[in-house]
């Protein structure tokens, strides 16, 4: 989801009579009170290794089937070549730091772990209406041209903060904040307005020897420090992913429904990090530890109307039911059988195969009896497969 409303453009009259003599000092004093956490400036002409790095990451297929990182690839490749004009960014931050650790549900395998950042209202409608607040005010204050964006422009976000200096990209290639920890969501404005650039934090050292993170992937997503391959990260798999997610994944999600925080979690710098302050993105507590067997009764209707103004909303019952299923397949927990059983009938082909796949960890022996009548009635290729499978770890 694009956010750029612009270019926004301030009247030179207007902006002369009212522009602040610290214009840094203002546009961050402006950002704390809309309730950004951290604020920062870089310009748009120095170093940029990021562009390259993307360019080998898409070359090998690390993107997967998000097929847009290739269709903008040249865009993405740096701010300026998204838009020529600009020549400064804003980076803000918004901490969503967590009450607790995420990774302690996964001792309860009957419930579904919703990754943090998806616990409250979506973050991109919240940031996008604050930069647009922000971006406002500084056309009204300091003139110029600007554009606001939050996640889904062919914008590198996280390569611009590291230049503004708000953190650095640790090996678990988030941006990890001394403040913050791994916990704080980016939005960038782009402007014409020649802004004085804060000190880049500039390259590793901040990770040093650690690989924390790195080790606490259950799905071994990382080749190298610094490098993800989207392809085999759970918050891939789960929320971008459109299929069924290959079988050597599938007990590796756990109760991973949405999304994955294990390399967020295992960073040590959250120790410095502090629950978020924004009210919109406090856990609700529906989506604390939901059980997995009311999550795989949703119909289409209750799916939405319990994701309403979520981020979950966006990949649709059938994909997230999909998630849960695998979950009640890897759960071990035999009295969640019925639940899959219950969606072998599904009119979505990916929940039928999911719930298949599920009831064969399970209940094999059921699985096997039922198998021989369900595949000559199944009609999806899919779903088939899944009916021919022998049992696989
Ligand atoms: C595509 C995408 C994804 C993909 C790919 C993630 C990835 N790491 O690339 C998937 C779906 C997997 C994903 C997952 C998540 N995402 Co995401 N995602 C994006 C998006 C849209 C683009 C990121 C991108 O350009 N990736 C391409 C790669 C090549 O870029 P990169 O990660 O910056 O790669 C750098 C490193 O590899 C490094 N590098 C490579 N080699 C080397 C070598 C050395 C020596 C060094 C030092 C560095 C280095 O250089 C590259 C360029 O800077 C951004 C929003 C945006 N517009 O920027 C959000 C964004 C990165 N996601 C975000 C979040 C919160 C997540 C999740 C935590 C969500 C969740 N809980 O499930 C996970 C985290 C998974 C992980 N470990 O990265 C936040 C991160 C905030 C932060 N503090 O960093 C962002 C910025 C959205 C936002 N507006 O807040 N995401
Ligand atoms: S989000 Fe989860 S699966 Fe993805 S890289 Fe991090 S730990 Fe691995
Ligand atoms: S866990 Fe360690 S290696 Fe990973 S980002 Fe944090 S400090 Fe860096």
């Amino acid at each position: 989801m694009s956010v750029r409303d612009g270019p926004q453009t301030g009247s030179p009259a207007r902006s002369r009579a009212r522009s602040p003599a610290d214009p840094r000092g203002a546009i961050r004093a402006r950002a704390l009170q809309l309730g950004f956490d951290a604020c920062a400036f870089a310009r748009l002409d120095g170093p940029w290794p990021a562009g390259e790095r993307l360019r080998a990451f898409v070359q090998a297929g690390r993107h997967g089937t998000m097929g847009w990182m290739q269709t903008t690839l040249e865009r993405r490749m740096h701010p300026t070549a998204l838009w020529t004009e600009a020549r400064s960014a804003v980076v803000l931050g918004l901490n969503y730091g967590p009450d607790g650790d995420p990774r302690a549900l996964q001792a309860r395998p009957e419930r579904a772990a919703i990754s943090v950042y998806a616990h409250g209202d979506d973050y991109h409608a919240l940031i996008k209406g604050r930069l647009k607040q922000l971006g406002g005010w500084m056309a009204a204050r300091l003139g110029g041209e600007l554009k606001v964006f939050v996640d889904t422009a062919p914008l590198m976000e996280k390569p611009l903060a590291e230049a503004a200096g708000l953190g650095w990209q640790g090996k678990h290639t988030n941006l990890v904040s001394r403040a913050f920890g791994s916990w704080l969501f980016l939005g960038a404005i782009l402007t014409t307005l020649e802004l004085e650039p804060d000190a880049a934090s500039g390259g590793d050292g901040a990770c040093g020897s650690c690989r924390a993170c790195l080790d606490a992937c259950p799905t071994d997503a990382f080749p190298a420090p610094y490098q993800l391959d989207a392809r085999r990260c759970i918050s891939y798999l789960t929320i971008e992913h459109a299929g069924p997610i290959p079988r050597e994944f599938r007990r590796k999600l756990g109760n991973r429904v949405y999304g994955c925080d294990d390399c967020l979690a295992a960073c040590p710098w959250n120790k410095f990090a502090s629950q978020a302050r924004e009210a919109r993105l406090q856990a609700r507590e529906v989506l604390r530890a939901p059980a997995l067997a009311d999550l795989a009764a949703l119909d289409d209707a209750a799916f939405r109307a319990l994701f309403a103004r979520s981020p979950v909303k966006r990949i649709g019952r059938d994909r997230f039911v999909r998630n849960v299923l695998y979950a009640i397949g890897a759960s071990g927990q035999g009295d969640l059988a019925p639940a899959a059983e219950a969606r072998l009938d599904d009119a979505s082909a990916l929940v039928r195969g999911a719930a298949a796949w599920a009831l064969q960890q399970l209940r094999p022996a059921r699985f096997a009896a039922l198998a021989p009548a369900r595949l000559a009635a199944e009609p999806d290729p899919e779903v088939r497969a899944e009916w021919a499978q022998p049992l696989s770890p």
